[in-house]
């Protein structure tokens, strides 16, 4: 599974994560996204880790560190992504209920920042345990994202860091402009528990995405979604927003199946 990392650096701590930065040696401090739709990445609104999840933050080199499991840095070391191969340096434990509220850049969104949000059904077993979020084309984002706003104090958020509207970047035919939410309405989707019926929104926006759609936002408007996923990939790799990151074969666990 060839998946692209998400570089979103740390703007500013939660309360519960400010002594992180005494921890870094002055690194800039990354939250690592997997994601394998880079061309929707205009579309950030916020990102996700599981609360009972633990990450760790990750030496890359002596000027960067990563934020992601154990268990994914363990796997970058074997891909060119830390000075020294195999080797794994961490200065820093944190859970994932203290991340929440943690302000961060979102490379190439149409938000410059975004927060960090509670998420159900974030798996430490796959990817880097974090998610970027982009409501208007996985139902899995959008559907939290509703529970979030409508439950506020019941996740322990403040209103403010889920308010950042969906924002339209490709068009298919069937679902228009925003495939996710028209897809959690006609499945009847109510709450991120659904997970049955949001694996299969997760299969059609997937397929109705890749095959049918066209770019409607960024620098590769107009061009089909087949085309542009890795113009845009490439594009953020080649300005270190991002990198290749490769699960493992065999250590792929999908939520929908
Ligand atoms: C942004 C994005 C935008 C994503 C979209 C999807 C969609 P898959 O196919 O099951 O491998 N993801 C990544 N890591 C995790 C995790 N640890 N736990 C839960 N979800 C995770 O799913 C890969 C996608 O699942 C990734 O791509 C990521 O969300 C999420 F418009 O990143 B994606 C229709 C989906 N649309």
């Amino acid at each position: 599974q060839e998946y692209t990392g998400i570089k979103m650096e740390v703007v500013s701590w939660s309360d519960a994560t400010k002594e992180i930065e005494s921890k870094v040696g002055g690194r800039k401090v990354y939250l690592v996204a997997a994601t394998l739709r880079p061309e929707t990445m205009y579309g950030q609104t916020n990102c996700f880790v599981g609360t009972a999840i633990k990450y760790g933050v990750f030496a890359i080199n002596d000027n960067e560190a990563f934020v992601c499991t154990y268990r994914a840095a363990r796997n970058m070391t074997y891909q060119g992504i830390m000075a020294v191969r195999g080797q794994l340096h961490q200065l820093a434990e944190i859970e994932g209920k203290d991340i929440v509220g943690t302000k961060i850049k979102a490379p190439f969104s149409v938000y410059p920042e975004v927060h960090v949000l509670p998420m159900d059904n974030v798996l430490a077993t796959k990817g880097t345990g974090v998610v970027t979020s982009v409501p208007s084309d996985s139902p899995d984002d959008y559907q939290t994202l509703m529970d979030l706003r409508k439950k506020a104090e019941y996740y322990k958020i403040d209103p403010s860091w889920a308010a950042l509207e969906p924002i339209p970047v490709l068009s298919t035919p069937t679902y228009g402009e925003m495939t996710a939410p028209a897809l959690v309405k006609q499945l009847k989707i109510q709450s991120q528990k659904d997970t049955k019926q949001l694996a299969e929104a997760k299969e059609i926006a997937y397929k109705e995405g890749f095959y049918n759609g066209t770019m409607i936002v960024g620098e590769f408007k107009g061009m089909s979604v087949q085309d542009a996923k890795q113009k845009v990939r490439d594009s953020m790799i080649a300005q270190d927003l991002a990198f290749a990151y490769a699960e493992p074969e065999g250590m792929v666990v999908s939520r929908s199946s």
